[in-house]
C-alpha cells in the first residue's frame, strides 16, 4: 500500500487529499462494490525534504458524498514501457459526519487506562483490567522517614512515573479544549466510573489527575517535582511495580505550573462542585505564595541514584508568567496583573509555547479568555504572537508535500506532539478571528528558527518546493490530523486501534505485560525521531533515513514509540476544534 491517506476519513466539507510517493497522472475513488465514484488529475509537488519522497498529490476535496472509499492510482513501473503499470491502493477511509467519533472517544478514554492507584475493572476497562497500583507508601527523597500520601493521578507515559510539569501540560490542553469547545464534550461519555454523574466526562477524567496534584503540595506551598521509583520499572504490570516510591524535591517550575493549573481548574469546576473549586483555589494561592517567597529559579535535576524522567528546565520565566495570568484570571487582583507584566518585561521566554517546559501560550490563553479587565496593549501583543506562530506554521507546512507543519529538522523525540500542537496553533488563531492576518503574514514570514547544537556547524537552509495553498486554519489543522492518522510517508496511523494500518506495539508497560495482543485503543505514539535516541531505534533504523520515516513500531524503541499524557492531549484539542467547526 503506497497511497497515503487519513485512514479514518474526512468530514464532507474541506480539504481531502491523498499523497502518492511516486509520479502518476490520474487517480480514482473506489467504493466497496468496486465502482469508480470519482476520478481526478493529480498535482505534482516535487521533492519533499522530510520524507525524501517525490510527492504527488491527489486532491478530491470536491467529492463530498458520504461513504466508504479508497484511492486507486496507476504507477508507471518503467518509463520505456507504458503498459507496465502497478496499481496502488490507499487504505479504506470514510467520508461523513461521524468519522472521528471513535477517535474522540478513544483519545480521552486513554487517560482512564493510565489511572494510577485504583482498580481498572472489566466494566470500564474491558480486558485491560489491573489491580490498584503504586499504593505503597511514598517517602521524601530527601528524608526517608517523611511519608506523604499521594496516590492517584495518571501514569505519565510508558513508564509509571507521575510528573507535575507533564501533568500540567496535559491538563492545560484538555481543560482549554473544554473551555474553548465545550459543545464538543457536552453529553459525551467515555464509559468511566463517574459517567452519568452530571459532570462532563472530560472534567471527570481531569479531576482524577487534579486530585493527585493537590496531594503533591507541601505544607509551605512548594510542589514536589515528581513521584517515581528510583529507576524505571521492568516491563511488568503496574501493581507488580512494588519498589519504593519517592516524592522528589520541590522545583519552582512544578510549583508555578501547579499554581496555574489549580487556578484555572478552580474556575472550570466551580459550577459543578464548589467545594472542589475552593480547594483548588486555596492550593493555587499557596503555590503562588511559595513562588513569591522564592523569586529565584529552583530547577530540578535528577539526584544521583534517580534515573526516571527528569523534565528539567533551565528557567521558569514562562511558568511564572502562566501562573500569574491564571491567578489574575481567577481573582482579578491587580497584583497578579503587575506580576505578569513584570515577567513579560524581565524574563526572556518564547511566548506562544504549549509544551511541558515552555508554557507561555497557556498564559496567553488564560489572559485572553479571562473575564477580568484587560490591557489593550497586552491583548494586541498576544494576538500578534498568535499570528506569528500560526503564520510560521503555515509557512512550514507549505514546504511539506504531506501538508504537515513540521520542518525536516523538527522530527525529534515526540514529534507527533509537535504535529498536534501545531494543529492547536491554527485552532487558536481561528478562535480569536485572526485567520486573515495569519494568511497575510504567511506570505512573507520565514521558516521557524532552527536549533543548532552549540559547537555544531550551521547547515545552510535550502528551500524546497513550496505549494502556496491558501488553506483556511481549519484545513491546516485537518492536515495535521490527516498526518497523525495515516497521511504520512509510512502510511501508519499513530493512534492505536484507529485506522486500517494503525501501529500496535507502543512502549507502554501494561500494553506489553498484559499478554493481550491488541493494545488498548486511543494511544498516540511519539512518532518519528531522526535522532534515534535509544538502542532499538538505532538498530532498526538505518543512519540517514529521512526524518518522516525514522520510526518503527517496536515496543522497546522508547524514543520513537512511547506514549504520554501530553501527546494525547494536543490531539484531543485539535480534534475538538475540527469537530466544533464542523457543527457550526
Ligand atoms: O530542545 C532541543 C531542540 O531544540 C533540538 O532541535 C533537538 C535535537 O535533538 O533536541 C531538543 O531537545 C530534545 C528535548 O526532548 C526537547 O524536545 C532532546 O533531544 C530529547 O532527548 C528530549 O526528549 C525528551 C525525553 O523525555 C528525554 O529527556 C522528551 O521531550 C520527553 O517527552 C521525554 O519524556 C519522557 C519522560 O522523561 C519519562 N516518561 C516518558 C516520557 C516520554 O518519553
Ligand atoms: O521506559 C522508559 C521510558 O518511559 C523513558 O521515556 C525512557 C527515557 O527516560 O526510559 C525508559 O526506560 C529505559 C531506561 O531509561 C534504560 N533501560 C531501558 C528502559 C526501557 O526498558
Ligand atoms: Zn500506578
Amino acid at each position: 500500500m503506497s497511497v497515503f491517506v487519513n485512514q479514518l476519513g474526512f468530514y464532507e466539507r474541506g480539504e481531502k487529499r491523498a499523497i502518492l510517493p511516486f509520479e502518476c497522472r490520474q487517480f480514482w475513488l473506489i467504493n466497496e462494490a468496486g465502482d469508480i465514484c470519482h476520478e481526478g488529475e493529480t498535482q505534482e509537488f516535487g521533492y519533499d525534504k522530510a520524507s525524501g519522497d517525490q510527492v504527488t498529490v491527489a486532491d478530491f476535496s470536491a467529492f463530498t458524498t458520504p461513504g466508504k472509499y479508497r484511492v486507486k492510482a496507476a504507477r508507471a513501473v518503467a518509463e520505456s514501457d507504458q503498459k507496465s503499470v502497478s496499481v496502488e491502493y490507499s487504505p479504506w477511509f470514510e467520508i461523513g459526519p461521524h468519522v472521528y467519533d471513535k477517535l474522540g472517544h478513544d483519545l480521552m478514554k486513554a487517560y482512564y487506562y493510565l489511572r494510577c492507584g485504583c482498580d481498572l475493572t472489566e466494566e470500564y476497562a474491558g480486558p485491560y483490567v489491573h489491580k490498584a497500583c503504586h499504593v505503597g507508601k511514598t517517602v521524601l527523597w530527601e528524608d526517608h522517614d517523611a511519608v506523604i500520601e499521594a496516590t492517584g493521578g495518571w501514569h505519565d507515559a510508558g513508564d509509571y512515573g507521575r510528573y507535575i510539569t507533564a501533568g500540567a501540560c496535559a491538563l492545560a490542553h484538555l481543560l482549554y479544549a473544554w473551555r474553548m469547545y465545550p459543545e464538543v464534550f457536552e453529553g459525551k461519555s467515555y464509559d468511566i466510573p463517574e459517567s452519568g454523574n452530571g459532570v462532563p466526562d472530560v472534567l471527570n477524567e481531569c479531576r482524577y489527575e487534579l486530585e493527585w496534584f493537590l496531594k503533591m503540595q507541601r505544607a509551605d506551598g512548594g510542589v514536589y517535582h515528581k513521584l517515581t521509583t528510583a529507576r524505571h520499572a521492568a516491563f511488568v504490570m503496574p501493581e507488580e511495580d512494588l519498589k519504593q516510591l519517592y516524592a522528589l524535591p520541590v522545583s519552582s517550575s512544578a510549583t508555578a505550573d501547579h499554581a496555574a493549573i489549580c487556578a484555572m481548574a478552580a474556575t472550570t469546576y466551580r459550577p459543578y462542585d464548589a467545594e472542589f473549586s475552593a480547594r483548588l483555589e486555596k492550593a493555587a494561592k499557596r503555590s503562588y505564595g511559595w513562588l513569591k517567597a522564592h523569586p529565584e529559579f529552583l530547577g530540578f535535576r535528577n539526584p544521583p541514584g534517580c534515573g526516571t524522567g527528569e523534565y528539567g528546565e533551565w528557567d521558569d520565566g514562562s511558568n511564572r508568567f502562566w501562573a500569574a495570568a491564571e491567578m489574575y484570571s481567577l481573582t482579578g487582583e491587580k497584583s497578579y496583573h503587575d506580576d505578569l507584566k513584570m515577567f513579560l518585561h524581565e524574563k526572556k521566554f518564547p511566548l506562544m509555547a504549549l509544551g511541558y517546559g515552555e508554557v507561555g501560550g497557556f498564559g496567553i490563553l488564560a489572559y485572553l479568555l479571562s473575564k477580568q479587565g484587560k490591557s489593550a496593549d497586552l491583548m494586541a501583543r498576544f494576538f500578534q504572537e498568535i499570528v506569528k506562530d500560526a503564520a510560521q506554521r503555515v509557512r512550514t507546512s507549505e514546504e511539506c508535500g504531506y501538508g504537515v507543519a513540521l520542518a525536516e529538522w523538527e522530527y525529534g523525540w515526540g514529534s507527533n506532539m509537535g504535529v498536534m500542537r501545531h494543529g492547536m496553533s491554527f485552532a487558536i488563531a481561528d478562535y480569536f478571528g485572526l485567520e486573515e492576518k495569519v494568511k497575510e503574514a504567511a506570505k512573507t514570514i520565514g521558516m521557524p528558527e532552527r536549533f543548532v547544537w552549540p559547537g555544531h556547524p550551521v547547515e545552510p537552509y535550502v528551500q524546497g518546493p513550496r505549494e502556496k495553498r491558501g488553506w483556511s486554519m481549519r484545513d491546516h489543522a485537518a492536515a495535521e490530523l490527516d498526518y497523525l492518522v495515516g497521511c504520512n510517508a509510512l502510511g501508519i496511523s499513530y493512534v492505536t486501534g484507529n485506522g486500517e494500518n494503525a501501529y500496535r506495539y507502543p512502549h507502554l508497560r501494561p500494553a506489553h505485560a498484559d499478554g493481550i495482543e491488541e493494545c488498548m485503543p486511543g494511544m498516540v505514539s511519539g512518532g518519528p525521531n531522526r535522532h534515534r535516541q535509544d538502542a532499538k531505534a538505532k538498530e532498526v533504523i538505518p543512519e540517514g533515513t529521512p526524518s518522516m520515516k525514522s520510526f518503527a513500531d517496536e515496543y522497546e524503541a522508547y524514543s520513537l514509540n512511547e506514549i504520554t499524557i501530553y501527546w494525547n492531549s494536543p490531539a484531543v484539542f485539535t480534534l475538538a476544534y475540527l469537530t466544533s467547526k464542523e457543527s457550526r
